[in-house]
């Protein structure tokens, strides 16, 4: 059966899409995870026509969902043994055109291993490209030559592999790659979603350093199809969307944040009542400089918590 994983978007606190991923409802082992039967599949060839199965369920699913009100993305897996059958993009052209699934709802994923010494695949990608889906790279960083990927095959979006977004806050490195691949992401034009979320740190820590998008277990495991709709509802009526304010430019103060980021940072955190010193204390044990790249100090800080105070006092 397959199950859905929503896709958060981290700035409105939406919902845009989920990701299909299949699971194996044994009788008595109850529900299965796919490392334990797609080695399987694989070895017996059936995840060719596995692979085909979820193709078809998912994006059908796709098309149910496909209303003007709430329309979802839908995003899934692609095996690499699926890819090397001969006619691969024929195949899954005919799938979605079968069960009527619109193009530019689907996102097909790709792990780096399935790319791996096959510039043949380029084609084939190109070919699904050019049927309107989108194509993500999946497990990011824990293949090789990601880098040489992501220009020679026609990626739009990047996954960022769970095993960084669990180290966020615990191994600075995590939080120093996660914060390259945004850069990367941003400057090769391409979305970025984390993968493996499960704390309200790794949230914070992934809007601060710019992620658009993250999905994982802090805020649902996946869910049945006709259970999505519902929990979405839910879900967005009980976190209104974050506020991240816009940059604050503040010149004439002296102080520039940046990006924002600092600035939703400090609103972040006047707003819990913490006091200015001990806001300035956080930003600089964070990591995070002033646009002229000094540390925070209470005076630089009170001008971006409370301007208009601060001028009035001037
Ligand atoms: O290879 P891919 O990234 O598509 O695999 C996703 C797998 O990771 C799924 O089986 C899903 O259940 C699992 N997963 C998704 N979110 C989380 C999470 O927050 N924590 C953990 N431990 N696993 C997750
Ligand atoms: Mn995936």
């Amino acid at each position: 059966m397959l199950q859905y994983h929503p896709v958060v978007e981290l700035s409105t606190g939406r919902v845009r899409g989920v990701e299909a991923l299949v699971r194996w409802q044994h009788p008595e082992r109850g529900l299965v995870l796919p490392p334990e039967f797609i080695p399987l599949a694989e070895e017996s060839r059936l995840i060719v026509a596995l692979g085909e199965w979820v193709l078809r369920t998912a994006a059908r699913q796709a098309s149910a969902w496909n209303s003007p009100g709430r329309p979802l993305d839908v995003a899934i897996n692609l095996s690499p043994l699926q890819m090397v059958a001969s006619g691969f993009a024929d195949r899954v052209c005919a799938v979605l055109a079968e069960v009527g699934a619109p193009a530019e709802r689907i996102i097909l994923e790709v792990t780096e291993s399935a790319l791996m010494d096959r510039p043949d695949a380029v084609e084939a990608l190109e070919q699904l490209r050019d049927a309107g889906v989108r194509l993500a790279l999946d497990d990011f960083g824990t293949g090789y030559a990601s880098l040489s990927y992501l220009r020679r095959f026609p990626i739009d979006i990047i996954k960022i592999d769970q095993s960084f977004v669990s180290g966020l806050g615990q191994h600075p490195d995590d939080d120093a790659i996660v914060a390259s691949v945004v850069g990367l992401a941003h400057s090769t034009s391409k979305s970025l979603v984390a993968e493996g979320v499960e704390t309200e740190d790794h949230v914070l820590r992934l809007r601060r350093l710019g992620v658009q998008s993250a999905q994982g277990f802090l805020w649902t495991r996946p869910l049945p199809a006709q259970q999505v709709e519902a929990w979405i509802h839910a879900f967005e009526l009980r976190r209104p969307p974050p506020a991240l304010s816009a940059p604050v430019r503040t010149p004439e103060q002296g102080v520039t944040a940046p990006h924002g980021l600092e600035a939703a940072r400090i609103h972040e955190l006047h707003a819990t009542g913490a006091s200015l010193h001990t806001i300035a204390a956080a930003l600089n044990s964070e990591g995070m400089r002033t646009a002229s790249g000094m540390r925070w100090h209470v005076s630089s800080v009170a001008k971006v918590a409370a301007p208009g105070q601060v001028r009035a006092r001037v």
